[in-house]
């Protein structure tokens, strides 16, 4: 009898919670200081300030709270509902995370072609989360060096990496060493490395400036930030309570166009902070984005066969 009560109370409980207003707690895997922090605030208030008495996100904090490269499993078994990562920082979880910084065309594109929704079969099915919406795009990782390169060879250097660039700088030859973000300045300090990966925005918020000479040119892949979620936390939502969640994803795409000056205002900023800036030839330059590309493809192709070849065609047309 006592069980059958039980029983019944805890099938009420979700229908319930969805009727109150849902309390998303919210990590970010990239540090406080980030400007990914500081363009994802200001979308959080407008969030809840339109969503009284439906869906809240409450933000906990940046790496202190959880580590940079324990975030995805936290969402995953849902530690916390949200988090702002990139797909690097959870190949633990899957490795077609990391694939998603091989997109050519953007998170709008992407929705309208049907990579939104084969990114999001495959986040639900392989590791419990949705893909609710991509915040950062259209800007490219860079090599950084504090010593000069005349050609695209980093034998006897030692490079700060996350998946993201692991294989393509060890095809150059380099000493890897993985380190999360907010590890980066003190082994450029210390160092014990020679050189980092990172988007062409952002060294100045960690004062990686301070330590960094050159910027190895072209740029290569797309850096992909987004927000995901707990997929049972979603499926425990209201319908109104999603669709509110869905229009506040696609306002903090809408956003994505600030990429493109921060991107200009940062090119011009590390020129002026004495970062001087390593430009292979025309030959050499393609050469070395062929093969960014090209290695990168590989890797998915041997990781993840079915899903690498699906996202190609759906990451480039
Ligand atoms: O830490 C990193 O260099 C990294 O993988 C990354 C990914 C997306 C945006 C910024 C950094």
């Amino acid at each position: 009898m006592k069980k059958t009560v039980c029983l019944s109370l805890a099938a009420l409980v979700p229908a319930l919670a969805s009727a109150q207003e849902a309390n998303l707690r919210l990590v970010s895997a990239f540090p406080e200081t980030a400007t990914y922090v500081k363009h994802m605030m200001p979308w959080i208030q407008k969030f809840n300030a339109g969503g009284k008495g439906l869906a809240r996100i409450n933000f906990i904090g940046g790496p202190k709270a959880i580590p940079t490269f324990e975030v995805g499993t936290s969402v995953k078994n849902g530690v916390v509902e949200m988090a702002m990562n990139t797909g690097a920082f959870y190949t633990n979880l899957m490795p077609e995370a990391d694939f998603l910084k091989l997109t050519q065309i953007t998170i709008a594109r992407q929705r309208k072609n049907g990579a939104f929704d084969y990114i999001n079969k495959v986040w639900n099915r392989k590791a419990n989360l949705v893909y609710l919406a991509r915040m950062v795009d259209e800007t490219p990782f860079h090599l950084y060096l504090t010593k000069k390169i005349e050609k695209p060879d980093l034998a006897g250097l030692k490079i700060r990496i996350t998946p993201v660039y692991r294989d393509f700088f060890a095809s150059m030859g380099a000493t890897l060493i993985q380190t999360p973000p907010g590890e980066v300045y003190t082994a450029l300090e210390r160092g014990v490395v020679d050189g980092y990966g990172w988007p062409i925005h952002g060294i100045f918020d960690l004062n990686w400036h301070e330590k960094t000479k050159f910027r190895v040119d072209p740029g290569f892949y797309n850096a992909e930030v987004s927000i995901i979620m707990n997929l049972d936390a979603w499926k425990k939502l209201s319908a109104k309570q999603r669709g509110y969640i869905e229009r506040q994803a696609l306002a903090l795409e809408s956003m994505n166009t600030a990429w493109r000056k921060l991107n200009q205002e940062d090119t011009k900023r590390q020129a002026q902070a004495g970062i001087q800036t390593i430009k292979f030839d025309g030959a050499t330059s393609k050469a070395y984005l062929d093969k960014a590309y090209d290695i990168a493809w590989a890797g998915a192709m041997k990781q993840s066969p079915e899903h690498a070849l699906q996202m190609r065609k759906l990451f480039s047309e």
